[in-house]
């Protein structure tokens, strides 16, 4: 008889320069990861950072989608070459770049089904495929059809509410839109549409069935309801990709969505089982987003958020209310138990559902850097310096500076343009202090110029995430300390990115967030040290959700009302205890979680300071 600790977990990353896989143990320890890298593995499809071009101007990005085939090919030679013991794998799952469809022939169900395990997929799944590019999240290609499909919602803002985002030339509404209009016989050609996640999910099981979309990677489509009980392929977005004669048969391509995150959609194929030695009863599960999957990976409850700072900066809003505003995409929580009349309208479902919203910032480090080296000679300490002086050291001192830095035209505020700057001293009223602060081209000061970029970063993110929680989220434990805001915050936020090394950035960012920062960090027993966890989030935040899929299924399913957070809690738990004392000495928020930075003195300035921040930001929108 097998123990728990046998059995091994298995994510899968299809992302836009390379696939991953992590192997993770019965208590969610990553024990190994493995890559295969698009440009530098597989020269001859000439791709750069993973992707090809289409015709100057076009704004058309893709990928060939053999070379995804050959990629995952080439992926589970260097398992087995590494010897992991595929034999032990109970559960698969797969995270991939969101927005990017794939697009399956009349003859994929035949091919699927009689793959042969003497050969690799390159050579054998070719005419899977209708269409044989898969097109980028990077491809702009698609802007006359984003505004066709916001006139059919009458505006923006409608498409936003139905769909949880408003139009974006990289969802797959768009994209499918544009393909029909300029290859009509290939669309009539085609017999499923389906999202890279659920493409690498179809591969896994080898079954002869196209799998389907996974309810939180289908709301980065611009087509699936949201805003209703009643969850469906939304009719006005069907309609407007493919008129009201061919709407059901896009539904039909598109298929059934897996509502239920945990469910077993398929075992692990035989070209597996074969080839490389799979137990032929792996449990596939519905792949998702790799942005959901990083979600996943840092188990954000009601509340909590993520800021990755990187060129650009991401934010993740973890909400159990639904909250869409066109600055941002909100999705569907990615590991759902399914609602039990999920599409049946019935509104009374056991489950209620929650959500996360994504905020997409363009000028990130790109801007951070930009000041750095403009005023502080490119080095991070002499930045990290002015900070520390001129950063509020007490609850009344107020900030008087902000700065926006908008290099490049920003996501939010939507097309916000150029560099302001404001200064001037503030007294009580917020207001009045914003509206009388002076423009000014450079801070008489220069140490301003890093503490102002700073501040204005992350009041930002501080101003969106209170609007998005808007006290309507309670959270989901009280944090510890326990802190006093008037405005709605995130209890816990986990910083990730490049910049999430630089103290300063981390400390300044708990004080304007009023949140402890926390990062996740692993225990390695052989040199018996913590350190920050440096796996690749999206394939274990997907072998996550293999995990607690395989819980809820194994013994006749006697576990399977267990909610997703509750197992991670329980698997970390495990692991603690099999650990006994050792590694103690590091004082953990929880096990595998680790507060960086905690809310200082400065932090009620800040809180403070939010509604002058805003007044200052529409005055730089309004062209000052
Ligand atoms: C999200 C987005 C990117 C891709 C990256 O909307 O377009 O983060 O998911 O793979």
């Amino acid at each position: 008889m097998t123990s728990n600790m046998d059995n091994l977990f298995l994510g899968l990353d299809a992302s836009t320069q390379s696939v991953k896989a992590s192997l993770l143990s019965s208590t969610l320890d990553v024990i190994s990861e493995l890559s295969v890298n698009f440009d530098a593995d597989l020269p001859h499809y000439g791709t750069s950072g993973g992707v090809l071009y289409g015709p100057k101007d076009s704004g058309e990005v893709y990928s060939p989608v053999m070379m995804i085939v050959e990629a995952v090919d080439m992926l589970f030679e260097k398992i087995n070459k590494a010897g992991w013991d595929t034999g032990r794998i109970r559960g698969v799952s797969a995270a991939g770049q969101q927005h990017a469809s794939v697009y399956w022939s009349k003859q994929s169900s035949s091919v699927l089904s009689s793959v042969d395990s003497s050969k690799p997929l390159v050579s054998q799944l070719s005419p899977a495929f209708s269409r044989p590019v898969v097109p980028n999240w990077q491809d702009s290609s698609t802007t006359a059809d984003c505004r066709a499909l916001e006139a059919a919602f009458g505006g923006p803002e409608a498409l936003a509410r139905a769909t949880g985002s408003k139009a974006h030339e990289r969802f797959t509404a768009a994209q499918i839109m544009r393909f029909k209009r300029l290859q009509p016989d290939v669309y009539e050609a085609t017999d499923r549409i389906g999202l890279c996640s659920s493409f690498i999910t179809t591969l896994l099981c080898l079954d002869g069935e196209v799998k389907g979309i996974d309810e939180s990677d289908a709301c980065g489509m611009n087509l699936w309801r949201m805003d209703d009980a009643k969850r469906g392929w939304h009719p006005t977005a069907l309609a407007a990709i493919a008129g009201e004669e061919g709407a059901a048969e896009l539904e039909r391509k598109l298929g059934q969505v897996e509502v239920d995150a945990g469910r077993v959609v398929g075992k692990v194929g035989k070209w597996f089982v074969e080839r490389y030695g799979f137990d032929p009863e792996g449990c596939v599960f519905p792949g998702t987003g790799d942005n959901p999957a990083t979600f996943l990976s840092l188990t954000l409850r009601p509340s909590e958020g993520l800021v990755s700072l990187g060129t650009s900066d991401v934010v993740l809003v973890s909400t159990s209310s639904y909250n869409p505003h066109p600055e941002y995409h909100a999705f569907f929580h990615p590991a759902q138990n399914a609602p039990l009349s999920s599409t049946d309208g019935d509104s009374s479902s056991h489950v209620k559902p929650r959500y996360f919203n994504m905020l997409v910032y363009k000028n990130g480090s790109l801007a951070r850097q930009h000041v750095r080296d403009k005023y502080f000679d490119k080095s991070w300490d002499k930045f990290n310096a002015a900070v520390e002086d001129l950063r509020p050291k007490n609850n009344t001192e107020l900030p008087t500076s902000t700065a926006f830095w908008w290099l490049l035209p920003d996501i939010i505020p939507d097309g916000a343009s150029g560099v302001h700057k404001f200064t001037g001293p503030r007294e009580s009223s917020e207001l009045i202090d914003a509206a009388s602060a002076q423009k000014v081209d450079e801070f008489p000061d220069v140490r301003t110029e890093a503490l102002a970029i700073l501040e204005s970063q992350l009041l930002n993110y501080r101003s969106r995430s209170s609007a998005i929680l808007d006290g309507s989220d309670e959270p989901s434990k009280p944090a510890t300390p326990a802190i006093t805001t008037t405005l709605p915050r995130l209890t816990r936020v986990y910083a990730t990115g490049g910049a999430s090394a630089n103290h300063t950035l981390l400390s300044l960012m708990a004080d304007v967030l009023s949140a402890p920062v926390c990062k996740n960090v692993e225990f390695n027993p052989e040199t018996s040290q913590w350190s920050f966890a440096n796996w690749n989030s999206c394939s274990v935040g997907v072998a996550y959700k293999a995990r607690w899929g395989w819980e809820r299924q194994k013994d006749g399913g006697k576990r399977d009302a267990i909610d997703f957070d509750e197992l991670v809690r329980e698997c970390r738990e495990t692991r603690r205890e099999a650990r006994g004392d050792e590694g103690s000495g590091e004082a953990l928020e929880e096990e595998g979680i680790s507060v960086v930075a905690s809310p200082g003195p400065g932090r009620g300035s800040y809180e403070r300071s939010v509604s002058w921040w805003q007044t200052l930001e529409d005055r730089a929108l309004g062209g000052e």
